[in-house]
């Protein structure tokens, strides 16, 4: 449920990236999600998170053994998303509406993790990956679209 072009959010990536001056990269996954990392220079891998009928992006990609900040925008106030539940991590944090509320554990074993709302209705992934072994980045964000 993506609800805006690839190409926009590669600018906002890329900007953000500019401005931090901190290592990103990006993935597709299975299509449609894009996971954008920032690792941020005191340690936390930093991804912003939109929560509007859904989780954009969907998948997120982090590297195993370090701190993770997960920055949920909650911009809608239906109840569903009010909660956001990692179990795996023992998360269940509430999202007040229209802010931007952080998430933070350190993801310690490599695998797929699912994350979802309080009603398990919407739904993401975390994807771990082993330390310093990062995903290719991907070549061209539009080979899938073509
Ligand atoms: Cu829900």
């Amino acid at each position: 449920m993506t609800g805006f072009p690839v190409a926009q959010i590669v600018v906002t990536v890329l900007g953000v990236a500019a401005i931090g001056g901190v290592i990103w990269y990006f993935l597709l996954s299975r299509g449609t999600p894009v996971a954008a990392v920032v690792q941020t220079a005191d340690g936390p891998q930093e991804v912003h998170v939109m929560v509007k009928g859904g989780y954009e992006p969907d998948t997120i990609v982090v590297e195993a053994g370090k701190p993770v900040r997960l920055l949920f925008y909650r911009d809608e106030t239906a109840d569903c998303s009010e909660r956001v539940v990692f179990e795996a991590f023992g998360v269940s944090q509430a999202l007040p509406a229209f802010r931007t509320t952080p998430v933070e554990f350190t993801p310690h074993d490599p695998g797929e993790f699912e994350f979802r709302c309080g009603m398990n209705m919407l739904k993401g992934r975390l994807v771990v990956y082993p330390p310093g072994v990062a995903p290719r980045p991907t070549d061209s964000p539009h080979r899938d679209h073509a």
